[in-house]
């Protein structure tokens, strides 16, 4: 793999806005990092909504707006979150896919979120994989712990391989209660990847920049972003997701694995076009 697939995880669901002044909650807001966020490397936006409260929201008109808001004011794929907050409940977040983004979340088991639970039951993983197939939308089959895996590569046995037949994980390292976020626990998840994935690494808080860095020399992508941490350095606060991906793209220049174009990103995840059709000069996109 010779380029780095870079995915901003903008907003989350745990974060208030208070707390972190610059965080995306309204959709002038995702729109403007979006761009921003384009603009220096990244390929794919994982979206989480807020309400005009800037609360966390599944609000299914809310998240279709999102979706069409994006792919009209940018070319990134756009992936919905069906994690949500550990609050929303599995009909709400099955009916994500109803908004029709380019790309999912499929998180792969339950697990302790610091003293929440995040509940994924096996029967709703199944729904949602199969949801998103019926639907012709690219799961990202997110992975908490290792045992998540072996979850992965029976839902692959039993119920086939998802749309576009392409899977594509993102290792989600240093949530309390998770995997922990080492280049030991990386090489561990990395071995027991379905022959053919691609995967992405996420470091959250302190493990943002090992995680990046042992992703990278593992051949892996990145996920960046305020979802994930809320620190640049050390009593450095994030200015900006845009900030986050910037070092990110450096990182995976200095690795001689530059940012995946969009184009490349789309290819490579198999992602349907669901595009307005754009005319050029040089013909139909
Ligand atoms: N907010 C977490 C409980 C996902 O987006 O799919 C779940 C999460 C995973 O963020
Ligand atoms: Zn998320």
């Amino acid at each position: 793999m010779n380029s780095t697939l870079l995915t901003v995880a903008p907003t989350g669901a745990e974060t208030a806005k208070a707390d972190a002044p610059s965080l995306p909650v309204t959709i002038s807001e995702l729109v403007s990092t979006a761009k921003d966020c384009a603009a220096v490397g990244a390929a794919v936006i994982h979206v989480h909504i807020r309400d005009d409260s800037a609360q966390p929201s599944l609000d299914p008109e809310r998240l279709r707006e999102t979706v069409q808001a994006l792919r009209a004011e940018t070319e990134l794929i756009v992936q919905l979150s069906t994690g949500g907050a550990v609050t929303d409940s599995e009909a709400d977040r099955l009916r994500v896919l109803e908004a029709e983004p380019d790309s999912a979340s499929c998180s792969m088991g339950t697990l302790n979120f610091g003293s929440d639970v995040f509940l994924n039951r096996w029967d709703f993983i199944v729904a949602l994989h199969t949801s998103m197939r019926d639907r012709e939308i690219v799961p990202e089959y997110e992975i908490f712990d290792l045992g998540q895996l072996s979850a992965l590569h029976r839902l692959l046995d039993k119920h086939g391989p998802p749309y576009g037949e392409h899977v594509h994980c993102d290792l989600v390292m240093g949530v309390p209660g998770g995997m922990p976020g080492t280049a030991a626990a990386l090489v561990a998840a990395v071995q027991m990847l379905p022959a053919g994935a691609s995967f992405s690494a996420t470091g959250v808080g302190r493990s943002t920049l090992p995680v990046a860095l042992a992703a990278l020399s593992a051949g892996g992508h990145l996920r960046v972003g305020m979802e994930d941490t809320l620190s640049y350095a050390p009593g450095q606060p994030v200015e900006s997701n845009a900030q986050l991906v910037a070092r990110a793209s450096g990182l995976a220049r200095i690795a001689l694995r530059p940012p995946m174009g969009i184009e490349e990103a789309r290819s490579m995840l198999a992602i349907k076009d669901r595009r307005p059709v754009a005319v050029t000069s040089a013909g139909r996109r």
